[in-house]
């Protein structure tokens, strides 16, 4: 099935740019090429896709929001957005290490980082050459990251570094990890931990059923000397880490469009084509039902987003605001994912068809970058003004 049709129910491509519209074609044209023939496979046999960096790299989709002159595209939030959405229309796993590089790595040096390190580090991110990888969550704190453990010391001229991060993305690969800590303070600082450093090492986590096209594993800091000129100078506080979360949020809220589209498309091709009692199973009505509220739902989320992306490039976008977007468009995916999957059938659950992985997939989804009840509860803090963590 190709990746030729996207619903566009109210006509809101009036409301994207030509630019928008050539951007999204080619992360479009480079996600049949590149990512189609192989994701299955990659998928089932639990690997990730290789040099995939370099290519989102070549393609411009690592840090489009950084400014050029740190090697990224100075694009605006939609294209951001719209990019995020292609990428996941072939695998969360390719928009998850487009997120991760973008959004919780480059941004922080971008917006916290000196200039040395907006130099040192920024323009080889862009260009892929170089993996980095976000850790916030531990073992024993995920929800909660302002209960973090791991810590550093002032050694008068480097930094001591203990602790261990958890299920972060890409730490296998990593060269670099943007690693949230406390000071002696218990105040919470960035520090950019470089592959090499002695007591710095990067176990994966084996056996995972979702993302499986993707690498997880651990952060563990045993002692690192961490140099003084690797601390982030520009934030301190946990708004640091979750500033980072909000851009990558964003774009988990425009990415899961693309996975709902894929199996939305999917399911509307094949009811026309299977027939069942003699007729197509699109003939009949509560396969229809399901069609009609795919549709409906994609429409809602996309004019979520669009409208999300406006306020986010006017700087008007709120932390909750972005909250209710990840939390209703994964939910909307997630669901739309596991009933395109009962339209194929038994044919659903096979690999040539892409309900399963993404179904699996959106699983992390759901629960990385803030769980659907953490953003439940965002929102209702918002609305009451009391919070009910
Ligand atoms: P709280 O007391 O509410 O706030 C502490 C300070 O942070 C500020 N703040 C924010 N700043 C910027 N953006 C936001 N979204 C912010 N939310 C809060 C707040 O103003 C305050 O600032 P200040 O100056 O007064 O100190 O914090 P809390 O400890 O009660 O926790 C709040 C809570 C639960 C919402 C937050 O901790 C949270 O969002 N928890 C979920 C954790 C999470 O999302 N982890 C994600 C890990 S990274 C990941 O999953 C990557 S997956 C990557 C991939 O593969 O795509
Ligand atoms: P917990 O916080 O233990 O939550 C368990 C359950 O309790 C959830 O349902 C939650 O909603 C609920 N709960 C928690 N607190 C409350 C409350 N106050 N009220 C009601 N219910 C509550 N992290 C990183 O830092 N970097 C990464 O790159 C990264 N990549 C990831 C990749 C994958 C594949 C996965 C699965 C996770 C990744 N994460 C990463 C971690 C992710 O952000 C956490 O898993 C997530 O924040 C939830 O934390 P937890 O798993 O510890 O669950």
């Amino acid at each position: 099935y190709p990746l030729t049709s996207i619903p566009d129910y109210y006509g809101i491509d009036a409301l994207l740019t030509e630019e928008h519209k050539l951007i999204r074609q080619s992360i479009r044209d480079w996600v049949e090429s590149f990512v189609m023939p192989q994701i299955d496979q990659a998928a089932q046999n639990h690997t990730d896709l290789p040099g995939l960096m370099k290519e989102l790299g070549k393609i411009g989709a690592l840090g489009p929001y950084i400014p050029v002159e740190y090697g990224g595209s100075g694009l605006d939030q939609i294209s951001y957005g719209l990019i995020m959405q292609e990428l996941e229309r072939g695998d969360s796993a390719v928009r998850s290490a487009a997120s991760v590089q973008s959004s919780l790595v480059m941004f922080p040096i971008n917006e916290f980082g000196s200039e040395e390190q907006k130099r040192k580090y920024l323009p080889q991110l862009a260009s892929g050459e170089m993996i980095g990888s976000f850790g916030l969550t531990e073992p024993n704190h995920g929800s909660d990251p302002g209960s973090m453990e791991t810590n550093f010391k002032d050694m008068g001229d480097h930094y001591l570094l203990n602790g261990a991060k958890m299920w972060i993305t890409n730490s296998p690969l990593c060269n670099i990890a943007v690693v949230w800590a406390k000071n002696e303070e218990g105040k919470i600082q960035g520090l950019i931990v470089e592959r090499g450093m002695e007591g710095f090492t990067t176990p994966e986590t084996h056996n995972k059923w979702s993302l499986r096209a993707s690498k997880t594993g651990e952060l563990v800091f045993n002692n690192v000397k961490v140099p003084k000129e690797n601390l982030l100078p520009g934030v301190t506080g946990l708004k640091g880490p979750l500033s980072c979360l909000n851009s990558a949020r964003y774009g988990i809220s425009w990415g899961v469009i693309g996975a709902a589209i894929d199996c939305y498309c999917t399911a509307v091709q094949y009811s026309k084509e299977r027939k069942q009692f003699g007729k197509p199973i699109g003939s009949y009505q509560l396969q229809q039902k399901k069609l009609a509220e795919f549709l409906t739902e994609i429409t809602k989320a996309q004019l979520l987003c669009l409208q999300l992306g406006s306020l986010k490039n006017d700087h008007k976008a709120s932390p909750a605001q972005i909250s209710m977007a990840k939390r209703n468009n994964v939910k909307m995916a997630i669901e739309i994912a596991r009933e395109s999957r009962q339209i194929l059938g038994g044919m659903g659950i096979m690999g040539e068809f892409p309900m399963m992985r993404h179904a699996a997939n959106l699983e992390s989804v759901i629960t990385y970058e803030g769980t659907h009840d953490v953003h439940l509860l965002i929102t209702g803090m918002d609305i009451t003004g009391i919070n009910a963590f």
